[in-house]
């Protein structure tokens, strides 16, 4: 199954959205110390909180596993076709995800559900989203499209995280996971 154009255009956005922090065209260790950065500036977690601390080591754990997968030419960086190929792999048996790839879902929907309880709801999606750079109102409107009601828990966010990374539907509700209606 190649890589339809649909499908590279939700995988670039990620790639520059969530993983290519400083913009450099390519992703690197760089990337993930100001993404952790990030995190903690906007949740507003000192150095010294725990939950600091967490959020780089899950972090570090996403970038070791993503540069051993990925990084085929080994030069510390993953390039697009890189990053697209990594995806192709894994739209072949989205049930056979990668440990990292598992792990990172698993930090989104922690990020997002800032309450805690276990599931996300509209706010708290246009909230994440909004900080990836989305303006409120489509993200908003992207939570609709989910089709999950008024909440997303865990077991949903799993499935529409497939549906992002894997499929070629334009109607997918999975498309919207990230807060973005169109590409
Ligand atoms: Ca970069
Ligand atoms: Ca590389």
């Amino acid at each position: 199954m190649t890589l339809s154009e649909f499908r590279k255009k939700k995988l670039l956005y990620v790639f520059n959205a969530f993983f290519d922090v400083n913009q450099s065209g390519s992703i690197d260790k760089k990337d993930f110390d100001l993404a952790i950065q990030r995190v903690s500036d906007s949740r507003g977690w000192g150095p010294d909180n725990p939950k600091s601390q967490q959020a780089k080591d899950t972090l570090l754990k996403v970038w070791d596993g993503l540069r051993q997968r990925a990084d085929a030419d080994q030069d510390g960086q993953i390039s697009r076709d890189e990053w697209y190929s990594m995806w192709e792999e894994y739209a072949k048996n989205p049930a056979k995800a990668l440990e990292w790839q598992q792990v990172y879902m698993n930090f989104i929907f922690d990020l997002e559900d800032s309450s805690g309880d276990g599931s996300i709801d509209e706010n708290e999606f246009s909230h994440v989203c909004s900080s990836y750079g989305v303006p409120e109102a489509e993200a908003r409107e992207a939570f609709k499209k989910l089709g999950a009601g008024n909440e997303v828990n865990r077991d949903n966010f799993a499935d529409l995280w497939k549906q992002y990374f894997s499929s070629d539907d334009p109607n997918a509700p999975g498309n919207f996971i990230f807060g973005k209606t169109s590409f």
